[in-house]
Formats: C-alpha cells, sequence, structure tokens
C-alpha cells in the first residue's frame, strides 16, 4: 500500500489510487480578484493567488493520472432563492450577494466573476459542484457522485482555509472520508487563520484529518505513474 509522509502520522492511500480525488474548492474570480465577494466583505485578495502554482501543478499531475477531480464553486442562483438573507446581509459589505460589481453580480452562477480562475478552468469529465453554502456537501450531489465513483479519500484544496475548505473537510470526515489538508495549496486571508486550520484539523491523531505538502504528494504519485508506464498497467 502506498503511503507518503504526513501530519500527524503518514497518509495511506486506497489500494486502487482511483477512489483518490482532488478536491478545489471555489478557486473562483469572486474570492481572488478585486471586484468580487471577497473584496467586498474588506479582504486582501492578492493573499491567495500565491497557491496558484502548486495547485496547478497538483491538477495538472492527476490529470495526466486519470485520477477524479472536483471542482467547487460557491455560488447562488440569479434570483437568490438559495441565499438565505442571513447569508446575503452579513458583513455590510460594499457590495452585496447579487449587487452589480465590476465582474458582473456578485456570487451569482453564471457571471464573469463567478468563474473559476482560467488556470485552473475545468476539463469536460471533472465534477463540478455549484454549492449554495460553505461545505460542499451542503444542498449539493457531491455525496452521491462521490459514491458512484467509489471515491473513499479526498485531498483538499482552495480558498478559504478555515471557512470553505475547512467546513467541506469536516462535512467529509463525518460521512467516513479519508480526508487530507494540503498546506501549500489552500491559503486564507488571514495567515493565522490558516495555520491554527492546520493545527485543530490535525490535533487530537488527526481528528479531521491529515497536513501534507504538494510536494509529498507529487513525489509519491509520479512514482506510482512512472511504475505503471514502465509495466504498460
Ligand atoms: C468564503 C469560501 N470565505 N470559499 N467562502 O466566504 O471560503
Amino acid at each position: 500500500m502506498l503511503s507518503f509522509s504526513a501530519q500527524p502520522y503518514d497518509y495511506s492511500l486506497p489500494a486502487d489510487l482511483h477512489q483518490l480525488a482532488l478536491v478545489i474548492i471555489d478557486m473562483q474570480r469572486d474570492f481572488l480578484e478585486p471586484g468580487g465577494f471577497g473584496d467586498a466583505l474588506g479582504n486582501d485578495v492578492s493573499r491567495l493567488q500565491a497557491i496558484v502554482p502548486p495547485l496547478k501543478r497538483l491538477l495538472t499531475l492527476f490529470r495526466a493520472l486519470r485520477l477524479p477531480i472536483v471542482h467547487t464553486l460557491e455560488c447562488h442562483q440569479p434570483d437568490l432563492s438559495d441565499c438565505p438573507m442571513s447569508k446575503r446581509d452579513r458583513g455590510n459589505g460594499k457590495l452585496k450577494i447579487g449587487d452589480e460589481g465590476p465582474m458582473g453580480r456578485i456570487l451569482i452562477l453564471g457571471e464573469p466573476g463567478n468563474a473559476i480562475i482560467p488556470e485552473l478552468a475545468p476539463l469536460p469529465g471533472e465534477i463540478v459542484i455549484t454549492k449554495p453554502g460553505k461545505g460542499a456537501f451542503y444542498a449539493t450531489p457531491l455525496q452521491l457522485q462521490l459514491q458512484e465513483r467509489g471515491i473513499t479519500h479526498l485531498l483538499l484544496t482552495g480558498v478559504t482555509t478555515e471557512v470553505c475548505v475547512q467546513t467541506t473537510m469536516r462535512e467529509a470526515n463525518d460521512r467516513g472520508y479519508e480526508c487530507l489538508m494540503v498546506e501549500d495549496c489552500t491559503e486564507s486571508y488571514f495567515p493565522d487563520f490558516k495555520q491554527a486550520t492546520l493545527e485543530m484539523v490535525r490535533a487530537q491523531g488527526g481528528i479531521v484529518g491529515w497536513t501534507t505538502t504538494s510536494a509529498q504528494i507529487i513525489c509519491t504519485l509520479e512514482t506510482w505513474g512512472s511504475v505503471l508506464d514502465q509495466w504498460k498497467l
């Protein structure tokens, strides 16, 4: 059985690596670019750019190895029927969900600003989940889609660490998935919150799961991929 070094202890991969999915949470213009939802809430959105190159490398490897990939988008219907007023009103931002901004309506499905950034845009065949909440399992078909493919292990990446990534990881953990957060492929507007999240995930023997770097994962999967190539498996 393959494994790689992680905290609080080594993470074992499933016997069939096709049961391992890369989950990329909300890498949308709304969170990473000026004029989107994150900016409207007063955040420095430029902080999130740092994870794009390592995440792109991980995504490219998953594509090359034909392993499952899940993208999520936080978004709402144009009529806001799936947006609780409590969410719309929260924060006193300069623009609210549904308001017209420089990239179209804030956090609305189909608007230019709601798209996944071009560097990480989904390809046909990859799972794309649109979600109205912070967690990717709430009010979405994610669990069904994972079950249909026999996926049991999730590598969690994306933004923001302590909001949508952590919420999704906790939801997945409660549903029995073996979850690992990829340290250099997740980011927060608040560096201390990112650090605290990584620590709380792996505390108490991995109460929510594991953490490691993309380099550890890439090294292990590349070795597996070259064995496959060598034996034409
Ligand atoms: C937030 C997210 N931060 N994707 N959403 O509101 O983390």
